[in-house]
């Protein structure tokens, strides 16, 4: 099937492996709000489509994922306008049950470092650099930056990077737990594709039903994640495919996983 034609964004695939290019290099991939409205509506593109079983974004061209949120757009904006403009959109991406891989290389700043906090994994070139610099322009981030960081990074690196908007090595961020993998300059693509095609071989409702309880661990107290671990566990013993995984263990041979 063709894939739509988006000014801002690119939409390919590697074998069950959607791709999501943003692509305004020359403006760094900058989000207006444009772009960020192409890119949710390829992402629930990606969610309906029953091939597809791992989602990686990333950004055109070597220099940046995303320098953040495009400044000459916002420059002008009322509260209102901001609040009627790309930010709707952010909650549609919170809501796409497949795994969401960012590929980064070179900057990940602003609504960029937000972005490729709201995926469920992030690797990294090691050019890469992230932060949030809107307090350098009289804001603060507006898209999950001080919620994410902190929860990841603790209360006291987060402060830092939030108020002065310095940018942080791959490799400082892989050692506090915020990039899973750091690849040779160049090479992020591949290896997050490589990651993602490691996660689609997996049988989907297990897929989906651990990445919700994952994130359940972030929205709940103890005993309320565990209860939804536990239920969701619990679940996968109807489908197909926990048959089918336990039996190809059983038989010593590669399970095939249907989604069902
Ligand atoms: N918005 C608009 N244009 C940008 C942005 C941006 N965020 N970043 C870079 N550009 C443009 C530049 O204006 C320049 O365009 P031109 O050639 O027409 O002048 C082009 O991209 C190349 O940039 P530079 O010449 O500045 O490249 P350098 O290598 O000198 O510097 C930097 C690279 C350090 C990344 C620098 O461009 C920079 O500081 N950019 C701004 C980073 C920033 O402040 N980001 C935060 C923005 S605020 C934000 O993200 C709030 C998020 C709210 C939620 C998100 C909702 C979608």
């Amino acid at each position: 099937m063709p894939e739509k034609n988006y000014q801002y964004i690119l939409v390919e695939r590697d074998e069950r492996v959607g791709i999501a290019t943003l692509n305004r290099p020359k403006e760094l991939n900058a989000l207006n709000n444009q772009l960020v409205g192409e890119l949710t509506d390829a992402l629930q593109e990606f969610e309906r489509d029953e091939e597809i079983r791992c989602i990686v974004i990333t950004g055109a061209g070597e220099k940046s994922f995303a320098a953040g949120a495009d400044i000459k757009e916002m420059s002008d904006k009322s509260p209102i306008q901001m609040m009627l403009g790309g930010f709707e959109a952010w909650r549609r991406i919170r809501q796409i049950h497949k795994p969401l891989i960012a590929a980064v290389g070179g900057y990940a700043l602003g609504g960029g470092c937000e972005l490729a906090m709201q995926c469920d994994m992030i690797v990294a070139s090691e050019n890469a650099r992230f932060g949030q610099p809107e307090i350098l322009l009289g804001v603060m981030p507006g898209a999950g930056g001080t919620q994410r960081l902190a929860r990841t990074l603790g209360k006291y690196r987060t402060m830092e990077i939030v108020l002065t908007g310095a940018q942080v090595t791959a490799q400082e961020m892989h050692a506090l737990g915020l990039v899973n993998r750091v690849a040779p300059q160049g090479e992020h693509l591949t290896e997050a594709v490589k990651l993602a095609k490691t996660v689609a071989a997996q049988a989907p409702v297990a897929v989906r039903l651990a990445k919700e309880a994952v994130n359940a661990a972030f929205e709940t107290t103890l005993e309320e994640g565990l209860e939804i671990e536990r239920k969701n566990f619990f679940l996968l013993f109807d489908t197909e495919d926990m048959r089918e995984g336990m039996r190809a263990f059983i038989e010593k041979r590669k399970a095939v996983f249907q989604g069902r």
